[in-house]
C-alpha cells in the first residue's frame, strides 16, 4: 500500500470515528426592533425555536431585541449584506428601496384588518416579496401592526390643528409627503431616538399603533391620542438572500412553514396586545381623541396616491386591493 493510499484509509477511518454530528451546524443573528415580550419578539422566539427543532438544531437563529443590532435602517443595510441573518422590519423603511411596499403604507387603502391581511398574504404580498428578493431580502411571512394614529403633546382634532407642528416620520418620501399633506412639518428620525425628542421639544409628536405607543413609553411625553388610523402597513419576517442561497428546497420549505405559524402566533398576540395597550395608556391618563369621520383627513392624501402609486402596475394593486371583498 502507497503512502497516500495510508494516509486516506486512515482519513477515512477519523471520519468514520465521529459521532453522527449534523453538517456543520449554523449560527444565524436575528433583528428585532422591539422587546423581547412584544408580540413580534415572542413570534421570532417562537419561529426560532422551530426551525431549531425542525433542523434537528443545524440551524441555530438568535434573535437581538431591543434594536442590539442597531436601528431599523442600518439592519436593513445589514441583511442586504448578509451580516445580519434574519429579521422583522415594518415595510415602510422599504418604501425608497422597493417601489411596492409604498402601496401597502398608503393612508386610508384598508378598510380594516382583515382587509390588510388579505392583500399582504395574496396579490400586495406576492408583489412586495419580488421585489425584496431582488435587493437581498426574503420575504417569509407577514406580520400584523395594526393602524398607526397620531400622537402630540398638544391636542389635535383636526388637520388644520396639525400646522406647523413637527411630527417624526419614518424614513421614507411616501411618509415625508403624507404628514407635509396633512399639514406637518415632517421629521424623519430613527425609532429609539422619539422618546428624548418628544422630551426635549425637538418634536411635537410622531405616529404609531397602540403596542408601540405604549411599549416605548412615548405616552409618557405626548400625552393626546389622536384616532386618525391614517396607514396600516404591515411587516415582513425575512431572511436575508445571502443565507437563503445556500439553502436545499426541504430547508427552505420547512423555514417558509415555520414563518407563517410564526405568524399566525403573532396576529393572535397583536389583537390582544393593541387592546391592553390602549387599556394601559387610557390607565395612565392619556387623552384619547376619537376620530370618527376620516374623510377631511381622507380628502388630502391624493397627492400622496398620485406620486406613490403612479405607474401602471402599481395602479393596478391600489385598484386590486380595492377591489377585494
Ligand atoms: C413600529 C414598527 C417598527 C418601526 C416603528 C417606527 O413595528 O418596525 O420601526 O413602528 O415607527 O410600529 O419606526
Amino acid at each position: 500500500m502507497s503512502a497516500r493510499r495510508i494516509l486516506t484509509a486512515c482519513a477515512m477511518l477519523a471520519l468514520a470515528a465521529l459521532p453522527a454530528l449534523p453538517a456543520a451546524a449554523q449560527e444565524w443573528r436575528g433583528w428585532n426592533i422591539h422587546a423581547a415580550d412584544y408580540p413580534n419578539g415572542q413570534a421570532m422566539d417562537a419561529f426560532t425555536r422551530m426551525v431549531g427543532e425542525r433542523s434537528n438544531n443545524r440551524i441555530r437563529m438568535r434573535t437581538f431585541h431591543s434594536a442590539q443590532l442597531g436601528q431599523q435602517d442600518e439592519a436593513i443595510q445589514q441583511m442586504r449584506l448578509g451580516t445580519i441573518d434574519f429579521g422583522n422590519f415594518n415595510l415602510s423603511p422599504f418604501n425608497n428601496l422597493a417601489a411596492s411596499t409604498n402601496v401597502v403604507t398608503l393612508p386610508f387603502l384598508f378598510r380594516d384588518v382583515g382587509h390588510m391581511q388579505r392583500a399582504i398574504d395574496g396579490v400586495a404580498g406576492e408583489a412586495i416579496a419580488r421585489e425584496l428578493e431582488a435587493i437581498g431580502i426574503i420575504a417569509l411571512a407577514w406580520y400584523d401592526a395594526g393602524a398607526r394614529s397620531l400622537y402630540t403633546t398638544r391636542p389635535v382634532r383636526t388637520p388644520a390643528d396639525l400646522r406647523g407642528m413637527k411630527i417624526r416620520v419614518q424614513t421614507s418620501d411616501l411618509w415625508i409627503d403624507l404628514m407635509r399633506g396633512l399639514g406637518a412639518n415632517p421629521t424623519p428620525l430613527p425609532f429609539g431616538e422619539v422618546f428624548t425628542s418628544l422630551q426635549s421639544g425637538v418634536i411635537d409628536g410622531a405616529e404609531n399603533n397602540w403596542p408601540s405607543y405604549e411599549s416605548t413609553r412615548h405616552f409618557e411625553v405626548a400625552r393626546f391620542f389622536t384616532t386618525t388610523e391614517h396607514s396600516n402597513v404591515p411587516e415582513v419576517l425575512a431572511v436575508s438572500r445571502q443565507r437563503w442561497q445556500r439553502m436545499n428546497e426541504a430547508e427552505r420549505n420547512m423555514m417558509r412553514e415555520a414563518a407563517r405559524e410564526s405568524a399566525a402566533l403573532q396576529r393572535r398576540l397583536w389583537a390582544e396586545r393593541e387592546m391592553v395597550s390602549r387599556q394601559r395608556v387610557v390607565a395612565a391618563g392619556v387623552t384619547v381623541i376619537e376620530i370618527n369621520d376620516r374623510s377631511p383627513w381622507a380628502a388630502l392624501m391624493e397627492p400622496v396616491y398620485a406620486k406613490y402609486a403612479a405607474t401602471p402596475a402599481l395602479a393596478g394593486l391600489v385598484r386590486s386591493i380595492r377591489e377585494m371583498r
